[in-house]
């Protein structure tokens, strides 16, 4: 089994951080693209991924799932303990509505503020630089609302770490390439933050 990834991006990041919370991150054989240069853009690996996106996962009878998401509802079907997108029908629920939450109004506003702003990837889009300013006040709002959601919710989805924590904590890191930064003044989040970078998958 392969994963195709950039170690530095954080979509694949979120994978091996899920991975590192199952105990599976050695399971796989990652293979790392350059993404500036392109190495997701070819013909091979657009047969892999026909978005050229990483993460994708390579099963060993060539099957292919890209999707970080996808990706890690694979691995939590195939081992369901240590449950990290729920266990009864609301767990699974209240989940995937704060992932789906800070993946759509967090994670890819970010990452549209730093294409946008950076023209990291002009090569292959048109970069709007008004586009990527409104996309940093977007999910810096998103951040201010997730500082007050967390005065009254140890992790992002209640009182469990799960994917949702996985996908606002690796958001929150890279939201360092546009400068946005958590305030000393969002304590709920700064707490949070402590504790979900102070697991050893974080570092995976
Ligand atoms: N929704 C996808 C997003 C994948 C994605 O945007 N990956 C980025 C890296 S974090 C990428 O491959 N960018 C290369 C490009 O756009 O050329 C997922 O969750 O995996």
């Amino acid at each position: 089994m392969k994963i195709y990834e950039q170690k530095i991006a954080p979509n694949a990041r979120r994978v091996r951080v899920f991975l590192a919370e199952k105990g599976l991150l050695d399971q796989a054989e990652f293979v790392e693209l350059d993404l500036q240069k392109g190495e997701n853009r070819t013909a091979e690996f657009r047969g892999k991924n026909m978005l050229a996106k990483i993460p994708v996962l390579e099963l060993d009878d060539g099957t292919h799932i890209s999707e970080s998401v996808a990706i890690c509802r694979y691995f939590e079907a195939l081992h369901p303990e240590n449950p990290l997108m729920g266990s009864t029908p609301l767990e699974q629920a209240e989940i995937e509505m704060w992932q789906r939450r800070c993946e759509i109004y967090f994670m890819n506003l970010v990452g549209m503020a730093f294409q946008h702003t950076s023209g990291f990837f002009a090569d292959r889009m048109t970069p709007i630089k008004e586009w990527g300013e409104e996309c940093y006040k977007g999910a810096s709002k998103f951040m201010h609302m997730l500082d007050k959601h967390l005065a009254d919710s140890e992790y992002v989805a209640g009182d469990s770490y799960s994917i949702a924590d996985i996908t606002a904590m690796c958001t929150v890191d890279f939201s360092r390439v546009v400068q946005l930064r958590r305030g000393e003044e969002q304590v709920n989040l700064n707490r949070w933050y402590e504790a979900v970078s102070g697991r050893a998958s974080a570092k995976a």
